[in-house]
């Protein structure tokens, strides 16, 4: 792929429909790509395909081709739950109608996709073989979903298309997220803490390090990386008191202790929670482990599938430091990647990563669906600080929290 863009800031741009509607030909005329495969046999799209482009004045996106929602058959229901994986993920959902028009099945999709909470635009295809009437057309839009008549064939309506998507993106894309330029102003001093350990990968910086010193560097501050070892030397050193002190999370209770508590000290996956997520949801979530009893289960979701390593932050050391902190037998089950269990009902929490490779509305909408069951939700940076009693401290320099900050 030409476009490298973490996957996790790129706006996800589902398809969904009937089969034979055309949600292939509409990617390949969205994008000028012939990489969808087009056919005149229904059900030829028989797994999710995935493009990537650029979509300016948005940025990068990834149009989704789903199979269809009205599969039927075995098989079908196999390429009915992957469309639904996929459209968990998506951020704008276009539903593809073809010559039948709306019918049962595709107010059944829009439905599906409102259940999701997904932005929706219904595009009616083939406008060069047959155009909706006026009445179709409102009653979609009195539904309130925006409504554009296109022909993946002849390009009609594909730049209004575009435009539709760019308006229906969530706010997050439109405006810049910061991860922690809003905490500092030009000028300043951060020291960063990067601990080197076994976990670290080869030859690089974890990507949520990365994207933190790059915010750091665009708002014009001075980003100092050192280890751990080294903190107490450096802030001697500096001559100058930092704004603010960012560390990985496992080290937070060494760096607490070397840092004095008047310089403001938060970690990296607090940073993601807040960025990511719904830090304040995620505080909250992190009183379940004062609950935890023998027996329960907690579920370590990591959003990617990072190879494992000797002493894995999320299969051994928070495993290892949650039950020590508890004092319970617990189970621990690790779901990486897009797989997110169904039966979450058999969990007492969740512990997430800081989801560098989602995006905010993934996450929230795990969060969400987990709340929905009556889960609570934490993340790795709150978890870790919270059982090695740093948490009020890293949370203190986000105004935002309030009250919860103590
Ligand atoms: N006339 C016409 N045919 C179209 C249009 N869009 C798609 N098709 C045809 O409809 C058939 C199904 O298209 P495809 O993209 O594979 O549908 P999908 O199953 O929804 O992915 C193919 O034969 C396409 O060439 C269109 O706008 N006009
Ligand atoms: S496990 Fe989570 S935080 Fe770690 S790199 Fe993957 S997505 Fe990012
Ligand atoms: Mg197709």
């Amino acid at each position: 792929m030409s476009n490298k863009a973490p996957r996790g800031v790129r706006l996800a741009i589902a398809l969904a429909g009937r089969r034979n509607a055309g949600k292939s030909s509409l990617i390949n005329a969205l994008t000028g790509q012939m990489t969808a495969i087009v056919s005149d046999t229904p059900g030829t799209t028989t797994d999710p395909v995935a493009k990537h482009y650029e979509l300016l004045p948005l940025g990068p996106v990834t149009f989704h081709d789903t199979a269809g929602l009205d599969d039927t058959g075995e098989l079908g229901q196999l390429r009915m739950s992957a469309t639904r994986k996929v459209l968990n993920r998506s951020d704008v959902a276009v539903v593809v109608v073809g010559e039948e028009g709306v019918t049962d099945h595709e107010r059944g999709i829009i439905e599906t996709i409102r259940g999701l909470s997904i932005p929706i635009i219904v595009a009616f295809n083939k406008s060069d073989l047959r155009t909706p009437s006026s009445e179709e057309l409102a009653a979609v839009r009195a539904e309130g979903a925006p409504c554009l008549v296109v022909s993946a064939q002849n390009g009609s309506g594909v730049d209004a298309l575009k435009q539709a998507i760019i308006d229906a993106a969530p706010l997050e894309f439109r405006q810049e997220r910061r991860l922690v330029g809003d905490l500092v102003s030009e000028g300043d001093w951060v020291v960063c803490v990067v601990p080197i350990d076994l976990a670290a990968p080869k030859g690089r910086l974890i990507l949520p390090q990365v994207q933190v010193l790059r915010d750091l560097l665009d708002s014009d501050a001075v980003a100092v990386t050192v280890k751990e070892r080294e903190i107490e030397a450096v802030l001697a050193g500096m001559g100058r008191r930092p704004a603010l002190v960012i560390t990985d999370s496992q080290v937070v209770m060494s760096v607490a202790a070397d840092v004095p508590e008047d310089i403001p000290l938060t970690t990296f996956s607090t940073l993601f929670a807040r960025h990511k997520g719904d830090l304040r949801r995620l505080v909250r979530g992190a009183d379940a482990i004062d609950s935890l009893k023998d027996g329960d289960t907690v579920l370590i979701g990591e959003a990617c599938s990072h190879h494992n390593v000797a002493d894995d932050i999320g299969r051994v050391k928070i495993p290892r430091w949650i039950s020590q902190y508890t004092g319970r037998d617990l189970r621990f089950e690790v779901y990486a990647g897009h797989d997110f269990p169904d039966d979450l009902e058999r969990f007492s929490l969740v512990i997430h990563c800081g989801a560098c490779m989602l995006n905010r509305t993934e996450m929230l909408r795990r969060m969400a669906e987990c709340e929905r069951r009556g889960l609570p939700v934490t993340n790795y940076g709150v978890a870790i600080s919270k059982v090695q009693g740093v948490l009020g401290r890293v949370i203190s320099p986000f105004p935002e929290l309030g009250d919860s900050a103590t």
